[in-house]
């Protein structure tokens, strides 16, 4: 094979005052944070769809990533060396997954029959990659949004012919991704949403996408994949209404229709584009103790699209990791840079400072929390705030032996409450002193 990243050594942690930009300066794969290797902690994938398969077409241009491995047609053979290259890619970087959507590694056929031919070849391929670099597949999920016949929905759409040809390429997506070892299954809602209630039964197109996800959790059973299914909420785009709002409305519909096998997968370009920080979705979806898998990335606080950048914020990534070691890791689920290079970020070697980037961001996040976490100062901060509920009638409420006729005669006794400050200032100033 042809030696498309001549010149790019594998990337090495060199720490941090190395000038190198091509050199991890926090990220130190085997170093021991927390009691845990670096690379256990994240379990980064790199996202084929956007660092594979991403033009720089956007709504105004036509494609600026041209890469010497892509030729025009989009044949298995194209699609064969694609992948021989994504894995020299993935291998030179030092992560250890992938994530593909089944249309990223294969083109679609003529018929469903042809489109799952193609996928078996490119899957054969990465079958033996995996088994030759050691590199594993985090999840796997089926496009189901960017064939036309998907313009009114999947598992929503209207038509059932069009339920059951996202069925069926759901069946196969589960297959390959189980072939392959993925730890996880992906559902994002791509097209699963509404433009106008005028034409949309709400009620029966939620309804159909519950049966559709019961139906994928007894097909996972079926063939015995026992990975985690994840679903990922998003707000908007391309609906205007999409069902899978935010992780409060996704973990309400899994409850509602008793869809018990579900966690989240949560991306924070989401998580912006419904109103909501980064950690508040993680929160939220930890607290429920569904937070199953994070797409790594950022949005543009002035534009207002999912423009799926790379996150280099240490103020961000520090958050993040208090939530992933507070609720014991993310494993087996990872962190999957969902992000793209900019569409003027034309060479290869921006391929990789991208990752290298925002690897180290989450890295440097990773040894900040950990040394919150261990200073325990904001811990004990937050739990004083709480401590009224520790003893006494507090203790009674949070029981369930005091209802309100006690707490009338708590306040005609004690009267007033005193004034608490909520020392946001302090808590910000103890969390910055740590960077
Ligand atoms: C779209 C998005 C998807 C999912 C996988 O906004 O995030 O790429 O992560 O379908
Ligand atoms: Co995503």
């Amino acid at each position: 094979m042809e030696d498309y990243f001549a010149g790019i050594e594998p990337i090495r942690y060199e720490g941090p005052d190395s000038r190198n930009p091509l050199s991890y300066r926090y990220y130190d794969a085997d170093r021991i944070v927390a009691g845990k290797r670096m690379a256990d902690h994240f379990r980064f994938a790199v996202a084929y769809w956007h660092t594979f398969r991403g033009t720089g077409v956007d709504p105004f241009g036509q494609q600026t990533l041209v890469r010497p491995w892509d030729d025009p047609v989009d044949s298995v053979d194209n699609a064969l060396r694609r992948m021989r290259v994504a894995f020299d890619f993935i291998a030179r970087l030092g992560v250890d997954y992938y994530c593909f959507h089944d249309r990223d590694i294969a083109p679609e056929g003529a018929s469903l029959a042809e489109s799952n031919r193609n996928l078996d070849q490119v899957v054969d391929l990465a079958e033996k990659l995996q088994a030759d670099t050691g590199i594993r597949l985090l999840w796997g999920t089926a496009n189901l949004f960017a064939n036309p016949r998907y313009m009114n929905g999947a598992a929503t759409n209207p038509d059932a012919h069009v339920f059951a040809y996202a069925a069926a390429q759901v069946k196969k997506a589960m297959e390959v991704t189980h072939r392959l070892g993925g730890a996880n299954y992906v559902f994002w809602g791509g097209r699963e949403g509404y433009a106008t209630l005028l034409n949309t039964d709400m009620k029966r197109e939620q309804d159909h996408l519950a049966r559709f996800l019961h139906m994928a959790d007894d097909y996972a059973r079926a063939i015995g994949f026992d990975g985690t299914l994840l679903i990922e909420p998003k707000p908007k785009e391309p609906t205007t209404h999409q069902y899978d709002f935010d992780a409060a409305t996704v973990l309400a519909f899994l409850r509602g229709y008793g869809l018990d096998r579900f966690k989240l997968n949560v991306e924070c370009n989401h998580a912006t584009l419904a109103g909501h920080t980064f950690a508040h979705e993680l929160q939220t979806a930890s607290d429920a103790g569904l937070l199953g898998s994070i797409d790594a990335n950022t949005g543009d606080e002035l534009i207002g699209w999912d423009t799926d950048q790379f996150n280099l914020d240490p103020a961000v990534t520090s958050r993040v990791m208090m939530i992933v070691l507070r609720q014991g890791g993310i494993a087996p689920g990872g962190f999957n840079f969902d992000a793209k290079l900019r569409r003027e970020s034309t060479d290869i070697r921006d391929m990789f400072a991208a990752h290298v980037g925002s690897i180290d961001a989450f890295a440097r996040g990773l040894l900040v929390a950990d040394r919150i976490i261990a200073d325990g100062t904001l811990d004990q901060w937050r739990r004083e705030r709480y401590a009224s509920y520790d003893a006494g009638k507090g203790a009674e409420i949070e029981s369930g032996a005091a209802g309100f006729r006690d707490l009338e005669q708590w306040v005609l006794d004690a009267g007033e409450p005193r004034t608490n400050s909520g020392r946001q200032e302090q808590f910000e100033n103890l969390v910055a002193s740590f960077w």
